[in-house]
């Protein structure tokens, strides 16, 4: 196995024996196995589309399977073997259709043994991709943030909203990859790639606030009730809504977890009374927050975290859409109204005791662009009176490295005149840290989830527009992202993409970036990693 695709990456090189997110070598081989069969579909899709053949059903397909080897969506090698067999039916089905002039062996391999799909899977993997390192790299970087665009075309598909342009993209990528290119080409991809990100992340969330209303500033609850509970996590909005839907009226209280925490401030949503709260903290605390909930437990997304051997939780543990564990359960089955079917976890949700409580209190969510732009005119005073000094974006992922610690002291000792502008589970490491307000302003605003970062692009362009300026790194604002896994590489691209210069990203920096591109990526965005708190604060002229 080699996988280098997300932060925790051994070595900062890459993970080779076993993942440090736990996927086994096989694991990592077969979504690898399942990379080089969507790259023979997307040269048939590309194909049957100019040949005036639909293809929807075949990219949402692709878009899935990009999904699932993302960092902590699916440890089932199993399933995914099952994805890979399905991947070739659509493929081969498409062919029969079509004429096709391309000879990639990804259009015609195929095998007539689970071992013959092992024995394959050791070959396809980002290694083989080219043998310039700068080159392999460049693609590796484009195939990263398509997995992360693809997390979020899939939201946006689940609630009904498209872009043909988007699945193009995608599988336009997984093509090129397969070529080869030269670096200034690879690189003006990856380019591309952050432009294609802005326009998914702005497809999500006209899918989010046009089904579930803009979000709105909420007071969500930590601590627990007396019901007993269902605890939901990840990213699928929609998922969550029909939970709610088949919950209601039965004594049971819904608690999000982690990314599913913004969930809480969309009236559509928050318009159901048994949606309670929010439970635990980022996704990496789950060992341990799982066993004290007490009750059943739905992943609709990543992250993942694979069971300790003494865990007790493993059979209240349900799994969806695109994620998967061998020891939880999947929800396969549907209602007759299209919905998904979660009575079993109803039904076991009855016989478990309420949770046990952890925290105690609220926090303040509610803070994307709809809801920021409401307060421009109490923000553009405080920034024009001096009450504010600086925004300061602490987007992105949390992780379990002690080195995020940084993350929480920084938000500790940024001065008392800066407000921080968060979306993403990285804002575990400081939302419950009372930091106060600016008159009246919270010191952290919270967009939701990662994807919600373009709520910031989106507030730093229209802060631009109004200020008058002809560059919007003039803005008083600055980014200091915390990046994990492939979500968070294309809200980087897109921010990149829109002209912000001078991000930082940390902890480390993605160990694909070979020193040829790391000083690629400076000298054109003036990318940079983080040091210390207190070096940083200078270099952000906040000391
Ligand atoms: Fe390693 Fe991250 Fe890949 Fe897991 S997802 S195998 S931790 S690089
Ligand atoms: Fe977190 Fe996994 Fe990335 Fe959506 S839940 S941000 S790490």
């Amino acid at each position: 196995m080699f996988c280098n695709q997300c932060q925790e990456t051994a070595k900062n090189t890459g993970c080779t024996i076993k993942g440090v997110c736990g996927k086994t070598e096989e694991t990592s081989n077969i979504q690898d196995l399942l990379m080089f069969v969507c790259q023979g579909l997307s040269y048939l899709t590309i194909a049957a589309r100019k040949q005036g053949i639909d293809t929807n059903a075949e990219s949402k397909h692709i878009t899935n399977c990009l999904f699932t080897t993302i960092t902590n969506a699916n440890f089932d090698e199993k399933s995914i073997i099952q994805v890979v067999k399905d991947t070739i039916s659509y493929r081969d089905q498409l062919k029969s259709k079509i004429s096709v002039s391309d000879t990639h062996p990804s259009i015609s391999w195929s095998a007539k043994s689970d071992a013959e799909y092992y024995e394959k899977a050791k070959e396809v993997g980002t290694l083989t991709y080219d043998a310039d390192e700068d080159i392999r790299g460049l693609k590796q970087y484009v195939l990263f943030g398509v997995k992360g665009m693809a997390a979020y075309a899939e939201h946006a598909f689940n609630l009904g909203f498209e872009d043909p342009e988007i699945y193009n993209f995608m599988e336009e990528s997984l093509v090129m990859i397969t070529k080869p290119i030269s670096l200034n080409d690879a690189f003006n991809w990856v380019v591309r790639t952050g432009e294609h990100g802005v326009k998914v992340m702005a497809l999500l969330d006209k899918a989010n606030t046009s089904t579930f209303g803009n979000p709105e500033i909420s007071k969500v609850k930590i601590g627990v009730g007396t019901n007993p509970g269902i605890l939901i996590s990840g990213h699928d909005l929609k998922d969550l809504e029909q939970l709610l839907i088949q919950t209601e009226g039965k004594g049971i209280d819904v608690y999000t977890h982690s990314e599913m925490l913004p969930a809480n401030a969309y009236p559509n949503l928050k318009k159901y009374k048994h949606l309670v709260g929010n439970y635990g903290n980022a996704w990496h605390r789950q060992l341990d927050e799982f066993e004290t909930f007490n009750g059943p437990i739905l992943f609709t997304t990543n992250c993942l975290v694979p069971p300790r051997k003494t865990t007790t939780y493993n059979d209240r543990v349900f799994t969806t859409g695109a994620t998967g564990m061998p020891e939880w359960k999947r929800i396969e089955k549907r209602l007759p109204n299209g919905q998904k079917d979660f009575s079993e976890i109803i039904e076991l949700a009855k016989t478990c005791p309420p949770p046990t409580e952890i925290e105690t209190g609220e926090i303040t969510i509610g803070f994307a662009h709809n809801q920021v732009l409401a307060l421009a005119g109490q923000i553009l005073d405080a920034v024009n009176s001096g009450a504010i000094k600086k925004l300061v974006v602490m987007s992105g992922c949390d992780a379990r490295q002690k080195t995020r610690e940084y993350f929480t002291e920084f938000a500790k000792q940024l001065p008392k005149d800066t407000v921080i502008l968060t979306s993403g589970c990285a804002k575990y490491r400081y939302n419950k840290l009372q930091l106060g307000d600016i008159n009246g302003i919270p010191r952290v605003l919270d967009a939701g989830q990662c994807n919600d970062s373009y709520s910031w692009a989106f507030v730093a362009l229209k802060l631009k527009e109004v200020l008058n300026l002809d560059d919007i790194n003039k803005l008083p604002i600055v980014f200091n992202i915390a990046w994990y896994e492939q979500k968070a590489i294309i809200v980087h691209l897109a921010l990149l993409s829109l002209g912000i210069k001078n991000t930082h990203i940390g902890p480390t920096l993605p160990g694909f970036l070979t020193p040829n591109l790391l000083s690629a990526v400076q000298q054109q965005f003036g990318v940079q990693t983080i040091k210390t708190v207190e070096e940083d604060m200078k270099i952000f002229k906040l000391a």
